[in-house]
């Protein structure tokens, strides 16, 4: 793991966290087995489709709620749930659920935000494994224009961890291009709160 220094928040990078020869069939298993949704935000008043497919799957009874749309918990992919024991053996963590996005193509993408919901607690850490076309991953601090903009290129196979106070001092982003490129799922490993209300 590399450790990319940013103030108020920790990153560290596994380039090669999935072997090289083993992306390839993993990318593509998930793309054909997974239940992709399209999901639908109010955004002024109004109900858009958000620009990507998505699935989340973790222990039962779980649920995330961000921008007006609540998710529950499908239950762990069996590939999903080996992914997740490395993935916490390298983190040290234990994660209850994973959000995964598929953008099928240059056009998909993620606006601006923080993993700042009260379900993920303070200091959240988060596990993202991207598979598939490479894309540019930005982050922008929140409160202080004057500290530059940071940009990783995720390649397929990698493993981000975001810690620390990453979540509420920085936004982060998956920009649209008009390049046209091949799809990439992304999986965030995510330790959700449970919440009876
Ligand atoms: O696709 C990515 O690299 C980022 C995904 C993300 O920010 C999220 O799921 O909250
Ligand atoms: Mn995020």
């Amino acid at each position: 793991m590399t450790k990319i220094v940013i103030p108020q928040g920790e990153l560290q990078l596994a380039p090669h966290f999935i072997p090289e020869e083993q992306t390839a069939s993993l990318y593509q298993t998930l793309e054909q087995t997974l239940n992709w949704h399209q999901a639908e935000i109010r955004m002024f008043g109004r109900m858009v489709s958000i620009p990507r497919l998505q699935c989340f799957q973790g222990e039962p009874g779980i649920r995330y709620r961000y921008s007006g749309l609540t998710l529950q918990t499908e239950p762990w992919h069996p590939l999903i749930q080996q992914l997740k024991r490395r993935v916490e053996s390298l983190a040290n963590q234990h994660f209850n659920t994973v959000l995964i996005n598929y953008y099928r193509d240059g056009k998909d993408s993620m606006g601006w935000h923080s993993d700042d919901e009260p379900e993920l607690g303070r200091n959240p850490v988060i596990a993202s494994l991207s598979l598939g076309q490479p894309r540019r991953f930005l982050l922008r601090h929140r409160v202080d224009k004057a500290i530059p903009q940071q940009e990783l290129l995720l390649n397929s196979g990698s493993l981000l961890i975001m810690a620390g106070q990453l979540q509420h001092y920085w936004h982060h982003s998956v920009p649209k291009t008009s390049r046209p490129l091949e799809g990439r799922i992304n999986l965030t490993f995510r330790h959700t709160l449970t919440t009876d209300t």
